[in-house]
């Protein structure tokens, strides 16, 4: 995955996904509505400096979605974001990727101080996946002459990051994820030599550790798990590169929650039946596993149905 500069080779599929205009964050996302009108944004989109337009495309340079900043203010050093991504990829990482990448371009590159956007109230969606992400509305922080630009609309629910936050890793300021706790991996640091971290099975997670495996060489973009284990408890954590991590624990028929690992000092404990999805969002980067028990594929419900049976839940 990576985000570039929007292209002319991109004017179909962006002219379609326009089209969906509803399933953006920010409700006044807007483009040309003819495909000429498109085609001529896309080619002036360099000149106008109060707005920076991203396609955000995979490995092979396909289009998947888009992310903005719009109202680049460079005397109060802030900017408006936007995103939309689509639907037939939704919920395989392109969104929060393309977040915070544009996020690091807004900070690092144009120097910003203030990223800041808002849903619709009723976009539930939008909002779960910027709450999920560890955002919290923001709506008093939010200086009056922006809300201003939205004409004070009252249907709108604010959020903002600021240039030093740890916005990359704000979701890990949540202590559990599909019921699974969220912890910190102890870590001693040393000077110019790197970090060690150790956990032990009893004292430091609430198992015995009978088995450690790890998934290595996975290629970007390459996607593993689809099941849940009956008995087994697991920690997950990822000591290299950056791996999304998809739990449900079957809550109301399916209740997906996602996390990225890209710290080797986090760590998951999953203790119960909880269905995982892993999303390789870097080449090279390894999941390792320390589990309670040996291998044994009875363990296994590798059938999404079979998994809301065993919990007792039941597709919507
Ligand atoms: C899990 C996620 C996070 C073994 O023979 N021994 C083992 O200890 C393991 C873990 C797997 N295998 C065999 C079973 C399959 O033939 O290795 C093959 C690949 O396993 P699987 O397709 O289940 O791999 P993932 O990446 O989908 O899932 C793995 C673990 O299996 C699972 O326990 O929670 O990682």
């Amino acid at each position: 995955m990576k985000i570039r500069s929007i292209e002319k080779k991109d004017l179909n599929e962006m002219f379609n996904l326009c089209q969906k205009s509803e399933i953006s964050c920010l409700p006044d996302f807007s483009y040309p509505k003819s495909q000429d009108a498109l085609k001529s944004f896309i080619e002036d989109s360099d000149k106008d400096h109060s707005e920076k337009h991203f396609a955000i495309v995979n490995a092979d340079d396909e289009f998947k979605g888009l992310v903005c900043l719009r109202h680049i203010d460079s005397k109060e050093n802030r900017a408006s974001l936007s995103i939309i991504v689509n639907p037939n990829v939704w919920t395989k990482g392109y969104a929060w990727f393309g977040m915070v990448e544009v996020l690091k371009y807004a900070f690092n590159t144009l120097n910003l101080e203030q990223v800041y956007w808002c849903v619709k109230k009723d976009n539930p969606r939008a909002i779960r996946f910027f709450r999920k992400h560890g955002f919290n509305s923001l709506d008093k922080d939010i200086p009056k002459s922006i809300v201003e630009q939205w004409n004070n609309n009252q249907d709108l629910i604010w959020f903002a990051v600021l240039k030093n936050d740890d916005y990359e890793n704000i979701a890990l300021s949540r202590k559990t994820i599909a019921d699974c706790n969220i912890i910190k991996i102890k870590t001693v640091p040393t000077i110019e030599a790197g970090a060690l971290s150790f956990f032990e099975g009893t004292k430091d997670i609430p198992f015995d550790i009978k088995r450690v495996y790890f998934i290595s060489q996975v290629p970007e973009g390459a996607r593993r798990g689809f099941h849940a284990h009956k008995n087994l408890k697991q920690l997950l954590f990822c000591p290299y590169g950056k791996i999304q991590l998809v739990l449900d624990n079957g809550e109301n028929g399916g209740n997906r929650e996602e996390i990225t690992l890209n710290d080797p000092s986090i760590g998951i404990v999953i203790e119960k039946p909880v269905w995982r999805e892993m999303l390789w969002l870097e080449k090279n980067s390894v999941l390792v596993v320390a589990a309670s028990d040996f291998y044994t594929e009875d363990d296994y419900l590798r059938n999404y149905d079979d998994f809301l049976k065993y919990v007792g839940s039941e597709r919507q």
